[in-house]
């Protein structure tokens, strides 16, 4: 039988050979219940046939490549639960610091891309239960793609993938045990410490920041110098008619 990943026993691992999107299996396993379903179950898929990005977007997903789901049971409001992302997309930005040799450089993109040498190589697909105010979530849903092996060449925002950048000794499973282990370190300081020391060290490894970006919010665009995250991870621009705040969009640089 083939060695599964070396993972925290905090984790309740589960392989599949293929899937559809592993955001689709870790949804179906966490509505069976929290007993069938723990906090910290972990879809890993090998190859996945529907991969979905954020809005009804494409994920493209070439075997080879990493695509896995997290099924969370924070006891926090739903309403911080985006707080999660900025806590995965750490554990990322490590989890490619800790494989990847010297002389690459990772940043985090707003709101929980990661991106190497100024392109792509991982997104993020954050699905929560729909309770609403203060209650608890039920169960969010962390999906992650790494690009490993292949990158797709007709995207609007560059992506890369690992073998491009000239990487090729990590493979999606040492990829995936190195987020494992950096992303339980972040979420206890997360618990222990609250938001506000993940929006500073994000911030600190945020692309962009100080530079003009393009905020896209459905069918309007704001243009502004990018300054700050709030204390709920909105994105803070500066425009020519005052501070914006931005909830959830889609960024664009010129640089
Ligand atoms: C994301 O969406 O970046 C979220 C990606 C989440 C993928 C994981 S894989 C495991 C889990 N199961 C799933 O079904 N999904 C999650 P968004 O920010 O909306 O970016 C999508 C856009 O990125 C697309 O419209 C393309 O322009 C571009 N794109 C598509 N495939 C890509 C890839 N492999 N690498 C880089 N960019 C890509």
């Amino acid at each position: 039988m083939a060695k599964g990943p070396a993972l925290p026993t905090a984790y309740n691992v589960v392989i599949l050979d293929e899937c559809g999107s592993t955001n689709d299996e870790a949804k179906r396993l966490a509505l069976l219940g929290e007993e069938e379903t723990p906090d910290g179950t972990l879809v890993w898929a090998k190859s996945q046939t529907a991969g979905r990005g954020r809005r009804g977007r494409i994920w493209e997903s070439a075997p080879g490549n990493l695509f896995f789901s997290l099924v969370l049971r924070p006891e926090v409001p739903l309403a911080r639960a985006a707080e999660l992302g900025f806590v995965a997309a750490l554990a990322l930005y490590d989890a490619l610091g800790s494989t990847i040799a010297p002389g690459h450089q990772a940043y985090c993109k707003w709101p929980n891309d990661v991106l190497l040498n100024k392109s792509k190589v991982a997104g993020m697909l954050m699905e929560t239960s729909g309770a609403t105010g203060n209650a608890p979530a039920e169960w969010v849903i962390l999906g992650i793609g790494v690009n490993i092996v292949w990158a797709p060449s007709d995207t609007e925002f560059p992506a890369t993938c690992l073998r491009e950048e000239g990487i090729e000794d990590v493979d999606a499973q040492l990829m995936l045990e190195a987020f494992g282990r950096h992303f339980l370190q972040w979420v206890q300081r997360w618990l222990d410490d609250g938001f506000d020391p993940i929006r500073q060290n994000w911030l600190w490894r945020a692309y962009g920041k100080g530079e003009m970006l393009h905020a896209r919010v459905g069918s309007n665009e704001w243009t502004g110098t990018f300054t700050d995250i709030d204390e709920t991870g909105a994105l803070r621009i500066e425009t020519e008619s005052g501070t914006k705040t931005i909830a959830a969009g889609d960024v664009l640089f010129d640089i």
